[in-house]
């Protein structure tokens, strides 16, 4: 068996910005075995092993199964399990040996995500040399909902062992600052406290997309010439497209159901309109994935079912990972691109189809429950939970006059270009090295 990238928006992110500035990435290697891994040009690799009981106790259980849902509003309910504490501590306990090996003296470790969360603390009490920062990915939930996790304390302490705690919004930051002072015995404001004699930073720091590289991409004769082949092959009809990893967050069941109303009033019609819906399998072991699968599979089939004239399909959907140029020619393909997440700490696709976007054509609608909301504010919002909102910006979306769909794309062109991805790494490590 080869190596795959894997999917989803931490390693999309992340892996332009470690081949910019060069680094050791610390992780595990996605197996359970005693892999080797390959040496790559570009970037630097040191595996951390998960045995079997470690993955489904720690990787799909209390990570995946605990705390993605609790940090994402409890759309699913998330598990409790005493079981999957300890694998949590032992694997976090792991990554900290490895850091701690590795890391030359003073050096700058940066742990991303919620997987990691104990590892800064334990980090510093045996390495006080180092500067430690941590990146969470995904919402940090309001306090209502972090008490619910019996451990919360424990985590609490694992995160304030870090110089600066950073989240995608200032929410979050404050979310967490708030929490930390309520259950550990830190002091402070929402944006600085005080913890065991040292002081920990929350900031906002939005993270972004290599904007450039998809905009070449774009640009691109073969992504041009597959941008049109994909248009003539979906019949000339107006495209909306959704790209997501197969996940109850992504509010994949509640889009399908805003356009299958579209249809079903004959507001829109299969001869006019295509909904591509692209989803990457993902973390399929988990609590909930087989759910989501299930609903977005008979939701799509009850569409296609009721509306599908001959030759014309009105939901196109494609269960699968895409190369990044595919992804691109769908990108420059899209009238408008649907991202509606329930819930997202950021969202990365829409701002990639927005520095895909080189001519300003293209409207983007979002959702807004993603942390891409705050900064994206000419996208067409919405609150995906509002059946008739979500039918009517999807009409807005289709019929917008062209100067107002450039004018609102050429604003947020220049928010993704200004605000890419080394642009969120400069301004993060800048904070931690101050
Ligand atoms: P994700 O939940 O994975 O990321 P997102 O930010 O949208 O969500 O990133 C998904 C990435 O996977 C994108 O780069 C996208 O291009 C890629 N992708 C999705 N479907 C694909 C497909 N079918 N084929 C190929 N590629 C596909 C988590 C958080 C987000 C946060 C990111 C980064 O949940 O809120 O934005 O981390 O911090």
């Amino acid at each position: 068996m080869g190596w795959e990238r894997s999917p989803g928006g931490l390693v999309s992110a992340m892996q332009p910005v470690i081949e910019e500035r060069g680094a050791l990435w610390v992780g595990w290697d996605g197996g359970t075995g005693a892999a080797r891994i390959p040496a790559f040009d570009t970037l630097s690799l040191s595996p951390v092993r998960l045995n079997r009981t470690d993955v489904d106790h720690y990787y799909h259980g209390f990570c995946n199964s605990t705390l993605w849902p609790l940090y994402h509003d409890a759309i699913h309910p998330p598990q409790f399990h005493r079981d999957w504490w300890r694998p949590y501590r032992d694997v976090n306990a792991r990554f900290a040996r490895a850091i701690v090996r590795r890391a030359g003296r003073r050096a700058t470790v940066w742990v991303h995500d919620y997987h990691l969360q104990l590892v800064p603390q334990i980090v510093r009490l045996t390495r006080p040399d180092l500067r430690i920062g941590f990146f969470l990915h995904i919402p940090f939930p309001a306090e209502e909902l972090f008490a619910w996790l019996p451990w919360r304390a424990a985590l609490l302490r694992g995160l304030l062992g870090a110089d600066v705690c950073a989240f995608q919004t200032e929410a979050s930051a404050a979310n967490f600052s708030r929490v930390a002072r309520r259950y550990t015995a830190a002091e402070g404001t929402d944006r600085e406290l005080e913890a065991e004699g040292r002081r920990v930073r929350c900031i906002a720091a939005p993270i972004s997309v290599d904007a450039d590289q998809f905009e070449a991409l774009a640009r691109s004769d073969s992504v041009q010439r597959r941008a049109a082949e994909i248009r003539r092959q979906l019949g000339g009809r107006r495209v909306l497209l959704s790209v997501d990893r197969l996940d109850y967050t992504k509010g994949i069941p509640t889009r399908l159901r805003a356009f299958e109303e579209l249809l079903r009033k004959g507001r829109v019609s299969a001869q006019r309109v295509v909904h591509v819906q692209v989803a990457v399998p993902s973390r399929e072991e988990a609590v909930g994935y087989d759910e989501v699968r299930r609903e977005v599979e008979q939701t799509v089939g009850r569409i296609n079912g009721s509306f599908s004239e001959p030759g014309l399909t009105p939901v196109h959907y494609f269960r699968r990972s895409l190369p990044k140029e595919e992804l691109a020619a769908y990108y420059v393909a899209a009238d408008v691109m649907v991202v509606t997440p329930l819930r997202d700490g950021m969202n990365l696709v829409a701002k990639e189809y927005v520095a895909c976007r080189v001519n300003h054509t293209g409207v983007l609608v979002l959702s807004e429950f993603a942390g891409a909301a705050r900064e994206l504010r000419r996208a067409v919002q919405v609150n995906p939970r509002d059946v008739d909102a979500f039918c009517g910006v999807l009409l807005q979306a289709l019929s917008m006059d062209g100067r107002e769909a450039k004018m609102r794309m050429a604003v947020l062109r220049t928010q993704v270009r200004r605000h890419d991805v080394f642009y969120w790494a400069r301004t993060f490590l800048h904070t931690l090295e101050e």
